[in-house]
């Protein structure tokens, strides 16, 4: 139990008093709480174990005996109860998107709503609109919610996903009778999300590799055991797993097909007949004769065209350039020179500036720019300007003594609702970096979302606008924004847009990314770190700007530094 699942309980407890009605300021009590726990972190066990809690804003007596008692015995009782008040599906309307517990207390008090599946028949059939305020529009954005969903329940993110692959890789790997060993399907084109890993080996025996796959201790169910197909659901996730034995000789071909995508396959196929061959996971064949299959390379070069990496094979025309040879060269990890986009502890990061410095020149790092939140985001421990001077002072002696890594003194400020920036432009000009973000009013109509977005481009000051969308997995589609506007915005005010490599956002995504670069806009990769760990996320962010066929110089973080302070100064 951490502080972030206590917090939770509260704000759940929250949620169940608004659905059953009551008095607002309970509600809003359970709220703060929620909060003010979360921004504590690991604090709050410190304070507990010094009977110190109820120094906390907002914790009383009743509620500091209450964290006691979760953070002792991993439960409360008061929340059990008041769960029990609430049918079960109620509960789960939480989970929409968009929808609040104050609709949620409408649709089941009026109209008796106690399922996700009654919820949205009453949306497709209309009758939700008996409900004072609701419009097509709000019945609308329930069903995307829910449509949404069920999309989560089905495909897992590709890190998530990459993760469950990698245990099983490295379990097979030491079994001696697998011989070639790869992850093929979406997983290698590194699509943003996984429906199932689909494995290939090769082997001499077969059978043995099926025995030790159907029984690794990650399987949580055996669906089929083939001879040279098995089907397993993995443990975590409930995610499908497909390994097939294939023969040494038609490695190529395989990993190829079953690689895909479909589409790509079918255009690989036309290409094929049109110069005479048939192509299928055995092989290319002229007649009887088998002419490749070995390598993929040996394939392409057979077809007379050049390699297309894995993260290019979605038919998005990869197949045309590769005979014409004007592929993309796409950016690989290697080429980033920093990360533009972390949070240390002058914010809700857990790490100080030094151990940012360190770490980044470890990674081979020639510049990293921290990037606290502003002011008015309180929930992120946002920075009033006192701070941010302070920031300012420590990191240019900082810089002084550090050799071999330029800390960038950053900060993510916040795109107020009206377009304004969080901080005025005396202090955004003392700054190395500033990224710009949406962090409240997701709401707002697409023409008001644009606006403040174009309006932060517009500043001199602005040099990134950071998750364009807002997305975040599983919680958060992306909001209603027009790209084409604020990739002509970002353009013409050389402002660059943000593929953000936290796992759960990769925001823009591929086509976004792919569509910027049309618009000849730049892209900047941040990993949004707030713990060490998540820095390699940046491998993610390479993955979706290699699926934008983005290259070296469509990323700035691809500059060298001195480029890249150039390219700061606008
Ligand atoms: P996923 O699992 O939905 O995230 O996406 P994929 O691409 O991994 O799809 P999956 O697992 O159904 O199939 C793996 C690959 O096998 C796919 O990318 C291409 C190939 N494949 C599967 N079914 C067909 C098909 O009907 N026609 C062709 N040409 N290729 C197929
Ligand atoms: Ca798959």
């Amino acid at each position: 139990m951490n502080s972030q699942d206590i917090a939770r309980v509260f704000k759940e407890i929250a949620d169940i008093l608004a659905i059953k009605g009551e008095n607002p300021f309970r509600i809003r009590a359970y709220e703060k709480a929620a909060q003010n726990i979360e921004s504590l972190g690991d604090e709050l066990f410190t304070l507990i174990k010094e009977d110190k809690l109820t120094s906390v804003p907002g914790i009383g007596a009743d509620l500091a005996n209450k964290i006691k008692e979760i953070a002792e015995s991993g439960k409360l009782k008061a929340y059990e109860d008041l769960k029990k008040e609430i049918p079960p599906g109620v509960l789960d309307m939480l989970k929409i998107p968009g929808l609040g517990p104050k609709t949620v207390h409408a649709i089941y008090q009026k109209l008796k709503i106690d399922t996700i599946e009654k919820l949205e028949n009453a949306a497709k059939k209309g009758t939700l609109a008996e409900l004072e305020g609701v419009r097509v529009k709000t019945m609308e954005n329930i069903l995307k919610g829910i449509e949404l969903i069920k999309k989560g329940g089905e495909r897992t993110p590709l890190y998530f996903a990459a993760n469950i692959a990698q245990e099983f890789l490295s379990q097979l790997k030491k079994v001696k009778e697998v011989d070639k060993i790869e992850a093929a399907g979406s997983l290698r084109r590194k699509k943003e999300t996984i429906r199932d890993i689909d494995i290939l080996v090769t082997s001499e025996e077969p059978a043995k590799v099926m025995d030790t796959f159907t029984s690794l201790s990650m399987v949580k169910r055996v669906l089929a055991k083939g001879e040279t197909k098995s089907s397993v659901i993995a443990q975590q996730n409930n995610m499908q797993v497909d390994l097939r034995v294939v023969e040494k000789n038609c490695f190529g071909s395989a990993l190829l097909y079953f690689t895909g995508s479909k589409q790509f396959n079918i255009k690989m196929r036309q290409l094929a007949i049109k110069k005479g061959y048939k192509i299928n996971e055995y092989g290319v064949f002229k007649g009887e004769m088998r002419l490749a299959g070995k390598t993929e390379e040996e394939i392409f070069s057979l077809l007379k065209m050049a390699y297309v990496a894995p993260e290019l094979r979605e038919d998005r025309g990869e197949v045309e350039a590769a005979l014409k040879d004007s592929l993309p060269k796409l950016v690989e990890l290697k080429d980033i020179k920093g990360d533009l986009h972390v949070h240390s502890t002058y914010s809700d990061g857990t790490m100080s500036i030094e151990k940012i410095a360190n770490t980044a020149k470890d990674l081979g790092y020639e510049y990293i720019a921290v990037t606290d939140h502003s002011q008015t985001l309180k929930i992120a421990h946002g920075m009033d300007i006192k701070a941010v001077h302070k920031k300012i002072e420590e990191l240019n002696k900082l810089n002084k003594k550090l050799k071999g890594i330029r800390v960038l003194c950053g900060m993510e400020v916040d795109i107020l609702s009206d377009g304004k920036l969080d901080y005025p432009d005396s202090l955004l000009k003392e700054l190395d970096i500033v990224v710009a973000a949406i962090h409240s009013g997701f709401k707002q109509s697409r023409e008001q979302l644009t606006a403040r977005t174009v309006a932060a481009c517009k500043s001199k000051y602005v040099h990134i606008i950071s998750h364009p969308t807002g997305r975040l997995w599983p919680e958060r589609d992306a909001y209603d924004i027009d790209l084409e506007e604020v990739n002509r915005a970002a353009r013409d005010n050389k402002v660059a847009l943000e593929i953000n490599c936290y796992h759960n956002r990769l925001d823009l995504n591929d086509s976004h990314a792919l569509a910027a670069k049309h618009a000849k806009v730049k892209l900047a990769l941040g990993t949004d770190a707030h713990i060490l760990e998540q820095f390699r996320f940046m491998g993610l962010g390479v993955s979706v700007a290699r699926r934008a066929w983005l290259e070296k110089k469509d990323v700035i973080n691809c500059m060298k530094l001195e480029d890249l302070l150039k390219w700061l100064k606008k």
